[in-house]
């Protein structure tokens, strides 16, 4: 008789469960769907219970599962607050969420537990790391009581998400509890102050005093906490190759497997779908340049091309800095050559400000007055000429437009006058002599003067449909833009040039960024694709700048049609961002930790895990760099500029027959052995 299959019950635990905090929030949530498809009713998420997102995003009701009712019942005996339920997300995960203060009764307990079991005391000032502390022992709390629940044919794989949740991973290996654990660091508590800081990060990773260093910034006890999590984890990963490079440094443990950050993709969308989508939202961002550059507009939108960056405000961290310079030295090289196209390149950081400038709210009305006019004039035309030729006359000029017309016209172009030059911001900054993006656009003197053929908007707030100025949220303003621009130096992974991609809107990255890393080892040309990886990390800044200058310069000199095709292959790399691919990676963590633990289960559990990597060839037609085409190619008339073109390689190039290889036994004999 077939030996009966061990039950594999699988937790994820992070402080960002239905709480919106960051980047880890966007992995939890999106990630769910596909998760549970894989894992079915045996997967639960930990996390704690932030009443406003509760309110909205979770639906309480008592767990199904008997031993997950009676570890929670054994909690509330003793007057812990758990929240039980489903999160109203894709997917309809379980969640277990524990209300923080109703356990700071355990606290000192708890912190002289752990102070005994692993040294790591934790200071009276520091709020959050005592959050952080009750959240781990309410963790390992739980999930010994689930493993006691459970019998012994049962394997319990727990990961955990960040420093955050941590202690729960730490104290559950002090107490011996039989789970299989995983931790995960989306970025090292260490390596994001020294990059903040400017120092020469990567250049000096081996070279670090680690516990100076953390001590130097008050965050030893974090530090801690976070090394001890990634020491003690059967399993220890991260987001990508360049955040393990940190974390070996600076963590002093190598992890065992990178696992990409994916995104849900719904792909309902016909064919070309996404190409009517970059028309239609472009068209709203011409609407907003109208108004912000009247009395100055001189630009031939139809050879306007929008690129941005955009992200949490970090001037030098997410590469605004070089974004700037280089941007300058773009307006240089267009002006030189007396180029015809326009560059408007956006900022979009979300900085202190006391609300919209005049300026940029007087455009906007100025130019909706005059096109309220027109629309007014155009209909009084349309009657006049209807009802002349109704009675067999043919106008002429003078019977259409009168005198009144002409005044009312008159009136709109003079409002429509304006002595000084558009404005570089759309907002009143709070500091504005010393906000680090508006000192540079000084230093740079690129104030959108007429003859600039580069003109920024800084834009220092989230976009919002609701926006009186730009009208619209952050995708359909990417999906408007023709490139985005993210050269980050310190980015873990990095979400931005991800969304542009199943956009199918082509964007800059940087070889310090996991996203652009994992694009480099996975796409055999990643330019072909529209991904231009910048060098930050064996280059000079200038020589970078360099780099990004000549992307920019050759993408302002692509034809339209190849920027249709371009943007065609572009979005064909979004099938390969999708959870449904990239969650094998985490199924191959779960099954390291099983057999790191309970190796002679992992046959049996084999039926879990689907497996495989991808590696995207170059595009059978692909030029060898997707700009050689533009010297071969003659001319093209606008109307053939037009065309929707389908790739001239069809989708011969992306069989995913030929691109996906079982790599799970190679992941599994390669990883190294947990401390
Ligand atoms: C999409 C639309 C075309 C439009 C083109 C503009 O492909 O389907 O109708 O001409 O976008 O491309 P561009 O790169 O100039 O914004
Ligand atoms: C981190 O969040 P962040 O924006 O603070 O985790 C994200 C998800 O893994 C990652 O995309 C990002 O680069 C990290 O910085």
């Amino acid at each position: 008789m077939a030996e009966e299959a061990p039950a594999l019950f699988t937790f994820e635990v992070a402080l960002e469960v239905a709480n919106k905090v960051g980047g880890i929030y966007t992995v939890l949530r999106s990630k769910a769907e596909s998760t549970v498809e894989e894992l079915g009713e045996d997967y639960c998420m930990i996390g704690i219970c932030n009443e406003r997102f509760v309110a909205m995003e979770v639906e309480k009701m008592e767990p199904s599962l008997p031993q997950m009712k009676r570890a929670v019942d054994l909690m509330r005996e003793k007057h812990i607050g758990v929240v039980t339920g489903r999160w109203l997300i894709e997917g309809y995960p379980k969640v277990v969420l524990f209300n923080l203060d109703t356990a700071w009764d355990m606290y000192n307990t708890w912190s002289w537990e752990m102070f005994d079991k692993t040294g790591v005391g934790i200071p009276e000032h520091d709020t959050e790391a005592k959050r952080c502390v009750l959240f781990g022992f309410l963790t390992a709390w739980f999930l010994g009581e689930f493993r006691a629940q459970c019998g012994k044919k049962s394997v319990i794989v727990a990961q955990f998400h960040e420093w955050l949740s941590g202690i729960g991973l730490l104290m559950c290996r002090m107490r011996q509890i039989d789970i299989s654990t995983i931790f995960t660091t989306h970025a090292t508590l260490l390596g994001r102050y020294l990059c903040a800081a400017n120092v020469d990060f990567y250049n000096n990773l081996s070279n670090f005093q680690v516990d100076i260093e953390a001590g130097n910034r008050q965050i030893y006890h974090r530090y801690c906490m976070e090394r001890a999590a990634a020491h003690s984890a059967h399993v220890f990963a991260t987001v990508s190759d360049i955040t393990s490079l940190e974390a070996e440094h600076l963590l002093k443990r190598k992890p065992d497997l990178i696992l990409p950050n994916g995104l849900s993709i719904k792909n309902a969308q016909c064919m070309h779908e996404f190409q009517n989508l970059h028309a239609i939202a472009k068209e709203k961002i011409h609407h907003f340049v109208r108004g912000h550059f009247y009395g100055h507009f001189d630009l031939n939108l139809d050879k306007t091309l929008y690129m941005f960056i955009a992200g949490r405000y970090e001037y030098s961290n997410k590469g605004a800095d070089l974004y700037i310079e280089a941007m300058s030295r773009l307006n240089h090289r267009l002006k030189m050559i007396n180029s015809d196209v326009t560059v408007i390149a956006f900022l979009i950081f979300p900085a202190s400000t006391n609300n919209f400038n005049v300026e940029s709210l007087k455009g906007q009305a100025v130019v909706k007055q005059l096109k309220e006019t027109v629309d007014v004039i155009k209909d009084d035309i349309g009657n006049k000429l209807f009802d002349l030729c109704l009675r067999g006359k043919l106008p002429n000029e003078e019977q259409l437009l009168d005198r009144d017309h002409v005044i009312k016209l008159k009136r709109c172009m003079y409002a429509n006058q304006c002595s000084t030059l558009p404005p570089i911001v759309t907002h009143n900054m709070t500091d504005d002599a010393n906000d680090p993006i508006l000192k540079q656009i000084r230093e740079c003197k690129l104030f959108n003067a007429r003859s600039d053929r580069v003109k920024l908007i800084f834009h220092p707030e989230f976009l919002s449909q609701t926006s009186p100025l730009l009208s619209m949220d952050y995708d359909e303003f990417v999906r408007g833009c023709h490139l985005g621009v993210f050269p980050s130096y310190y980015e873990p992974w990095g979400y931005t040039p991800a969304e542009c991609a199943i956009k199918g809107i082509p964007s800059v990255t940087s070889n310090l960024s996991g996203f652009g890393c994992f694009m480099q080892s996975h796409l055999s040309d990643p330019e072909a694709y529209g991904i231009y990886i910048v060098d930050r990390r064996f280059k000079n800044v200038d020589e970078t700048c360099n780099q990004l200058t000549d992307y920019l310069y050759h993408f302002c000199r692509m034809t339209r049609r190849e920027r249709i095709i371009q943007r065609n292959r572009t979005e064909r790399i979004s099938e390969y961002l999708d959870w449904s691919r990239l969650g094998m990676y985490y199924t191959n963590a779960r099954r390291l930790a099983i057999d790191r633990t309970h190796p002679e289960f992992l046959e049996q559990t084999r039926s879990f895990s689907p497996t495989g990597s991808v590696r995207l060839p170059r595009p059978y037609s692909a030029p060898s760099s997707p700009f050689g085409s533009r010297i071969a190619s003659p001319y093209q008339s606008d109307e053939e500029d037009n065309k929707v073109f389908d790739d001239d390689d069809g989708d011969s190039g992306l069989h995913t027959s030929n691109l996906i290889s079982t790599d799970t036994e190679s992941v599994l004999s390669t990883a190294t052995t947990p401390n």
